[in-house]
């Protein structure tokens, strides 16, 4: 294949209502898609930073900015040898910026199989063709609108809650949905690295609640904090923001840091370097489950040809698009009794809707060879 030209597409999608972490909370979808054509045909996907450098070090100014500055240009310079599996190598050189490359090797790998006519999900050797679906529920404003939403999502059909969580807001917020919908519910909390090794106590407490996981309770670099959390609590540790390759996450299964991978291929610079994440816990005995940055159902349709994937046996977050939007980009995701399918047609399996991409594109800007 060769790379004729890119389109960086930003758009701004209103949610259906504010999502608060620990680390922020947004009314907007503010995303950048990555638009290729090359001589075989065309690609899309959607880069996983956010505004603000706050759940990683990258944001989406920072992403188009190192995409047009470094990335481009060298997948330009590969002429006729452009292939997805060669994004990589091809960018070893350069530090981080995973979720910029995430962006291309992934929109590359979309025209690479529509031009093949094979689906992500063939191409990973995909095992499932509908993946069980799971929510991440916000922190909010009172218990009473925290039990409101958990039984909407209930009574909606989703197979597994997971509460974000921060100080302040964890043991009372646990304990009412336990309280009020039952032992039996699938339930986990993720924490995007809000406490310290001072809070292990208070994380124990959590024990209680026979929690499926918790998520990266401590900061990003402290590896080794979450191997001694593992061990002083009976909750299994997820890690997230840690994760962010196969050879960290190797070295954090050795240090007995994580129990349970959450894959977020943007965070990991690619769907390949997910795969290989993939292997590295399967081949170790960890679940991995996939993880999402709210995306558009442009990056939700990858992503849940890679929860397709047989070492893929927790639920992951890849809910339904309807659970942050009230209008799509793509064809809708829909929630069928607890699962959606798995996309079949080649590449990610879906289109954008050009109407729907004016409407909400604040800009998009062509870059040529
Ligand atoms: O930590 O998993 C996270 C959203 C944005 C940034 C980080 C996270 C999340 C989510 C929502 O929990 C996942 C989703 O539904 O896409
Ligand atoms: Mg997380």
């Amino acid at each position: 294949m060769k790379l004729e030209a890119v389109e960086l597409i930003r758009l701004n999608v209103p949610l259906k209502s504010a999502f608060r972490t620990s680390f922020s909370s947004v009314n907007l979808h503010q995303v950048v898609w990555a638009h290729v054509i090359t001589d075989q045909g065309e690609g899309w996907a959607e880069c996983g930073a956010n505004e603000r450098p706050d759940y990683s070090s990258e944001y989406h100014t920072g992403a188009m900015a190192v995409m047009k500055e470094f990335i481009i240009p060298e997948l330009f310079g590969l002429g006729n040898e452009l292939t997805a599996e060669a994004v990589a190598p091809t960018l070893e050189w350069m530090k981080g910026h995973r979720m910029a490359k995430h962006a291309l090797e992934t929109s590359i790998l979309d025209a690479q199989l529509r031009s093949q006519g094979i689906s992500l999900a063939e191409y990973f050797g995909a095992t499932k063709s509908k993946v069980p679906s799971g929510v991440s529920v916000g922190i909010m404003d009172s218990i009473d609108e925290l039990l409101g939403y958990v039984g909407g999502y209930l009574k909606q059909g989703y197979v597994r809650i997971k509460l974000k969580i921060e100080p302040g807001w964890d043991y009372e917020a646990v304990k009412a949905v336990r309280d009020a919908f039952g032992d039996d519910i699938p339930l986990q909390v993720d924490a995007n690295t809000a406490y310290t090794r001072d809070d292990f106590d208070l994380l124990k407490r959590l024990d209680e609640f026979n929690l499926l996981l918790i998520e990266q309770p401590l900061n990003e670099e402290d590896v080794l904090g979450h191997a001694k959390l593992a061990n002083y609590i009976d909750t299994p540790v997820c890690l997230d923001e840690s994760i962010v390759s196969a050879d960290i996450a190797r070295d954090a299964i050795e240090l007995g840091a994580v129990e349970i991978i959450n894959i977020k291929p943007s965070r990991v610079g690619g769907y390949l370097e997910s795969v290989k994440i993939h292997d590295v816990a399967v081949a170790n005995s960890i679940p991995v489950w996939c993880g999402g940055m709210l995306e558009t159902g442009i990056g939700r349709a990858a992503n849940l040809a890679l929860a397709a994937m047989p070492g893929f046996t927790v639920v992951g977050d890849t809910s339904a698009s309807s659970r942050y939007f009230e209008t799509d980009l793509t064809e809708p995701f829909v929630l069928k009794d607890g699962y959606i399918d798995v996309p079949t047609k080649p590449g990610i399996g879906v289109d954008p809707i050009p109407e729907i991409i004016e409407r909400f594109a604040v800009s998009r800007e062509w870059i040529r060879a």
